[in-house]
């Protein structure tokens, strides 16, 4: 088995104003004083000792990254959030030193992944999983398992590093056979039971090859849409879910498992049986603890509102794939992942965004054809590249934006909904596809009782509208309310929209503590999901 490398938790800060301290990793440099929504070049450096051939793996930086290894720059990251693996040559000495150069300062270019105008806050630092391990002459690069719920199989694909060598493949601790690296091949689950959100069974894999071993948990299930419903191992399937950033005001972007864990608990106890990780990809600890509590999850790469200038942007679209790849090669193997997305809110209501979609769907496609395929439109009837996905998603927010009424009126969202829903069953192009409200909600604070909009009541009445106008409809294939919790948010053109900078349109606010429409749940759900 190769060897995992010790990276001290606590690294050697110092910030580009030549101020240093000690700062824990995984976390944020601008959360805390004396950096606190400071903006500019942080570099977190350690010595590690090693030689030969390592692997860094790093689930999630921002803003960017560039990375030196003895001060030698040996890879630049431009996706905030997104995994990615180097392998390397260490050298021969054994004491090295490693420099990782965080830079959370916005830059306004199309190509640019993260903008000024974004409705959340971008932290700076490694705020996710960093690991350092030696590879030996032969290691797992990439596994891949499809599962076949139907018959109980799975389909593995492996790529190896180093030296090809036979794979033994173990299921559930059982040796089900063996295979090598160029072929696809087929594996019986010994004892199969399938995954769903009611019950989430987890197997077990295992791959040994010369000294590297892999391990990993898998899920069977079935994921597919037929005549504009998604089915979930056969049976249909009613999303009723919440749209979540991964954002605490303590730790910011750093997420601690327990955090998480008791995120995902209360939104699974609430009722609710989906997660849309907005808007960036999901932590391979969010989408673990997801997998066990069952909890289906639309995973999607950076993006929000990016204009036609980016979409039409070789670079952007470069960066665009990359992300979505190394999204997907991380989290392959979740069986709560259903659903992969991009692009939310982007240009798609021009008609030269299609070359953009389609470059994204087809990547998706040539690495995964097992999930579905969407994007969350804000543009309804006037989206141009509806027809490009497997679901249509709607981001909507009727009784929210727009109109100036002061208090609650259920026939302004229901009309919406209805509207939307009318234009899809009645589109040629369009009518075999599922629709799902990818958000809608209405933010509130805390105490206020007034009734009005930003009252607690007001919230409460237009998410039970929405909730129930989807449980009730045939065509609807779900709701994601706009979301779990509230977010922070940077300083600019929205801020008037944003009281205390944050996005206030959690169910709970960011401390988590339960507004009224959160109180809802799961009783408004009961007995009414098919
Ligand atoms: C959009 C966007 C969300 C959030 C929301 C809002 O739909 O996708 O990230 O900004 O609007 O609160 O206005």
């Amino acid at each position: 088995m190769s060897d995992k490398i010790l990276l001290n938790p606590l690294w050697d800060f110092s910030f580009e104003d030549g101020s240093s301290t000690k700062l824990p990793v995984p976390g944020c440099f601008d959360i805390a004083e004396p950096y606190r929504f400071r903006r500019g070049k942080g570099s977190y450096t350690q010595n590690v000792k090693c030689s030969g051939m390592v692997e860094l793996k790093c689930d999630g930086l921002g803003l960017r990254a560039e990375i030196f290894w003895d001060n030698k720059k040996i890879y630049s990251e431009v996706s905030a959030y997104t995994p990615f693996k180097i392998c390397f040559d260490a050298g021969e000495n054994t004491e090295h030193e490693l420099k990782i150069v965080c830079d959370n300062t916005i830059e306004d270019t199309p190509e640019s992944e993260f903008r000024s105008f974004y409705d959340f806050y971008g932290f700076g630092g490694i705020y996710r999983e960093i690991t350092l391990r030696q590879l030996p002459s032969t290691y797992f690069d990439y596994v891949r398992i499809l599962p076949d719920a139907d018959n109980g199989s799975i389909e593995l694909h492996v790529e190896l590093g180093g030296v090809f060598r036979e794979i033994n493949v173990f299921i559930d601790g059982i040796h089900c056979g063996t295979m090598s690296a160029s072929e696809d091949k087929n594996f019986q689950v010994p004892s199969p039971l399938l995954w769903s959100p009611d019950t989430p069974h987890l197997h077990n894999l295992r791959l040994d090859c010369g000294t590297d071993r892999y391990e990993c948990r898998f899920g069977l299930r079935k994921i597919e849409t037929h005549n504009g419903q998604i089915y979930l191992n056969g049976q249909n399937l009613k999303i009723i879910g919440v749209n979540r950033h991964d954002v605490f005001p303590d730790t910011a972007a750093a997420v601690t498992k327990e955090q998480l864990y008791a995120d995902l608990q209360m939104i699974k106890n609430a009722g609710f049986n989906m997660i849309r990780g907005s808007h960036y990809p999901q932590s391979q600890m969010m989408l673990d603890i997801a997998d066990e509590l069952g909890l289906l999850v639309w995973d999607e790469i950076l993006g929000w509102e990016n204009p036609l200038d980016s979409l039409t942007n070789s670079e952007f679209q470069r960066r665009q794939c990359d992300g979505l790849k190394r999204m997907i090669k991380s989290a392959v193997n979740h069986p709560c992942i259903i659903m992969w997305g991009f692009l939310n809110e982007g240009a798609t209501n021009d008609i030269a965004a299609r070359d953009c979609v389609l470059k994204l769907c087809n990547t998706i496609r040539e690495l995964d054809k097992s999930r579905l395929v969407t994007f969350a439109t804000m543009f309804g009837e006037q989206d141009l590249c509806l027809d490009l996905v497997d679901v249509i998603s709607f981001n909507t927010y009727p009784g929210w934006y727009g109109g100036t009424h002061t208090f609650f009126k259920k026939s302004i969202v229901e009309d919406k909904l209805e509207e939307l829903h009318y234009f899809v069953c009645n589109n040629p192009a369009l009518k075999d596809k599922p629709v799902l409200i990818s958000e809608i909600g209405a933010a509130s604070f805390i105490g206020d009782h007034s009734k009005r909009r930003w009252s607690e009541e007001y919230h409460a009445q237009l998410v039970k509208c929405a909730v129930e106008w989807s449980i009730n409809s045939a065509v609807s294939s779900g709701i994601l309310l706009w979301q779990f919790c509230n977010s922070p948010v940077d300083d600019n053109l929205r801020i008037m929209m944003r009281p205390r900078g944050y996005n206030n349109k959690g169910l709970v606010d960011e401390y988590r503590n339960p507004k009224q429409a959160w109180k809802l749940f799961p009783d408004i759900l009961k007995n009414k999901l098919r």
